[in-house]
Parts: structure tokens; sequence; C-alpha cells
């Protein structure tokens, strides 16, 4: 179980294509993962997800500790039965969610105190206890409780947040693997999350700590959190080298083309974004490296569709000046069929990789992505 073969590398960057198994079924890597955060992806059911590429998808710890809770969730059978995704499923542990949602009371070794948003009820988090609420959801795979230092953060602060996660992922790993009695009828894996902000040697001295407890798959936490995109490109380089070639790695909250592109040359297997989903909720639809507003007037009468190479339900079966329309009109539908287009797209340009890295074409054929942002 958790297995991942790597198939074939690219001979020019870190690229690779692999193969991660999961008790719910394979992951074919590089891919995307869309964000289901409260055991659901917005406006799209589960059989509509299914028909967009989607392997593995993501909901959120601490979202789903507040509403409905974890209790709730492992009454129903976890969280596969209970939203009716049979696929596998990664729980990102709230050390994030924690940090940027909600208005902290206080952070110390033993957790972080926050305040719900919800009903400002004070809640309690810790290593143990994101352990724990993993463990009732029931997530192929789940995530180490982090501290995820904003940016700008200076040295000293994200060197203690790191330090800190370190000793975290410790504590996450004892209390996972030696949970008394699971009432989970398969196997769960513990992912660590490497932080240092964009400190090279601090990211190259966590990685090298993480490794040594052999876990099934890292992931580089503490991007895309309001630093030049230019830098991801850097972290991931200066990181990836330090991690197991046998297991997958994950850059956690990136999802455009570009960063995409260049952290699966540096050997990135996984990522997510709400993005695509977030886009589609506010009328844009992702086609071809470009982010259209439906509402714009030249979609009211183009009666083509939104993107003729693509192969999902939206774009096979509607216009643009349909899909114009059901925007302006706000109808829910018009939002469900952005969303589809929107993870069929990103899902397919992680897939158009995969394949040319198969093929030995990756750096020719995505050269326009892999070279920095040209200034306008
Ligand atoms: N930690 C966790 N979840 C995350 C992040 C992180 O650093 C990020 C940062 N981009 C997104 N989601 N636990
Ligand atoms: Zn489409």
């Amino acid at each position: 179980m958790f297995k991942f073969d790597c198939q074939a590398r690219c001979p020019e960057t870190q690229a690779r294509v692999g193969v991660f198994h999961t008790p719910h079924g394979i992951i074919e890597t590089p891919r995307f993962m869309p964000v289901g955060t409260l055991a659901n992806v917005k406006t799209v059911t589960p059989a509509q997800l299914a028909t967009t590429g989607a392997q593995m998808i993501l909901a959120n710890t601490y979202h789903l500790h507040l509403q409905p809770g974890e209790e709730i969730i492992a009454a129903a059978g976890g969280l596969h039965r209970f939203m009716g995704w049979s696929g596998p499923i990664l729980t990102d542990s709230g050390g994030f969610q924690v940090f940027s949602l909600s208005q902290m009371r206080a952070i110390s070794d033993a957790g972080v105190l926050f305040k719900s948003p919800k009903d400002g009820q004070e809640i309690f988090m810790s290593p143990e206890i994101a352990m724990e609420i993993q463990g009732q959801l029931g997530a192929d795979v789940i995530m180490a409780f982090d501290e995820c230092p904003p940016y700008p953060a200076t040295r000293e602060q994200v060197q203690a947040a790191t330090e800190r996660t370190i000793r975290w992922l410790y504590r996450c790993h004892q209390a996972h693997y030696h949970r008394p009695n699971s009432p989970l009828s398969h196997p769960q894996a513990l992912f660590g999350i490497i932080q240092g902000g964009v400190y090279l040697d601090l990211r190259r001295a966590c990685a090298a700590e993480m490794v040594k407890l052999d876990l099934p798959g890292y992931a580089i936490g503490g991007v895309s959190v309001g630093e030049p995109p230019e830098l991801i490109a850097g972290v991931v380089a200066a990181t990836t080298p330090l991690l197991p070639e046998d297991k997958p790695r994950y850059l956690m909250g990136v999802g455009t083309y570009r960063e995409m592109a260049q952290a699966i040359a540096a050997g990135i297997d996984l990522f997510d974004c709400v993005i695509p989903t977030r886009l589609a909720r506010h009328g844009s639809a992702l086609v071809q490296g470009e982010r259209w507003n439906l509402k714009n007037a030249r979609f009211k009468t183009d009666f083509t569709p939104l993107d003729e190479t693509c192969t999902c339900y939206a774009c096979q079966n509607f216009s643009r000046a349909y899909l114009s329309h059901l925007i302006r009109a706000q109808e829910v539908l018009g939002f469900t069929l952005l969303a589809i287009h929107n993870l069929t797209e990103l899902i397919r340009f992680t897939q158009r990789i995969r394949t040319a890295i198969l093929a030995g074409t990756f750096t020719s054929e995505f050269a326009s992505w892999l070279k920095p942002q040209e200034s306008a």
C-alpha cells in the first residue's frame, strides 16, 4: 500500500511520471487535485467530478472539525461514504487554515488555541488532535500538523516556525503510528510538510530532518502565501533533491500553469488549489492558459464552445453565449459548468505534461511555461 512507482524521468529536468497507490485507487502523477474543503467540491457532484479526470481530491480537517464535526463523518462510515466519493482522498491537517482563517488566541509547542469563526467558541488544536480528527475522517492521505509562517517574516520567525513544525511532525508520527485501535478498515499515509519560507538553507535543513522518519510522502508547504511567484520554483528546486525518489511529493496550494510546470520540472508530483472552482464561482473560465470573464460583452452572441479542444461536458454541449447568459443570470448551472470546465482544464494541463515527459518532449513542448514570466 502507498507504493509510488516512478515510470519515467525527464532527461533534462527533475520531472518524473509516477503512479501512487492508495487504498481507494491510484493517482497517475503529475496531477492536479481538486479541493473539496467541506466534503464537497463546490457546485460539482462526485459523478461530474469523475469526468474531469480527478483522481485524488482534498478535504479540510479544520473546516470539517468545525462543521459537521468528525464524529458525524465517522458515524457515516468515513469521508468516502459520507460524501459519495470512492476515489482517493487527502485531508489537510488544519495547520494552515488555523493560521489563515481564524482569530488566534495563543500558539505554543502544545498547540494552537483559536476562536471558531462560526460561533466564537474557543478551540484547541495540536498535532495529536489533528491526527485523531484525521483518523476519524478516514482519508487515504493525512497531513502533519504544521505552522505555516506568513510572508514576509523574519528569518528568526521562519526558523522558529520550521523547528516547531519538525517537533510537531515527530508527535504526529508518534500519535498516528501508535494509535491504539483505529476503526478504519484501511491504512492512512502520513505526509510531512516542509516549511522554511523563502530561506533555502532552512528548507534544506527541514527536509533533511523530516526524511529521517521515512514517511510515505512529503509536501512542501509555506509557498504561495503572498511571496512573488518567481520565488516558488527556487524553493522547490532547493528542497526536492533532499527527498527520496520513491515517495510522492506534493506542493500545497499551488495551481497556476507556470508554477505547476516549473515545480514539475523540479520534481513535484501533486498539486492542489482552489483557483479553478473559485474562478468558476466568479464567472471566469480558464481557457488555454488565460482567464476569461464570461460576463464580457464579446461572449453574448458567441455560439462556439468555450474551448473547442476541451473534452469536458461544458465544452461538448454548450456555447460561450449560453454560459455567459447563465453567469449573468447568476444561475447555479453556470457555476457548475464552469467548475467542470476549469477542473478539467487544469487536470488536463498536468496530464499533458505527464504525456510529454513519457514522450521525451516536456522541455520543448512546455518551453513557454518553463521560462520566467515575461514582464508586461
Ligand atoms: N500547510 C498546510 N496546508 C497548506 C499550506 C501549508 O503550508 C499551504 C501553503 N501554500 C496551503 N495549504 N498544512
Ligand atoms: Zn471544457
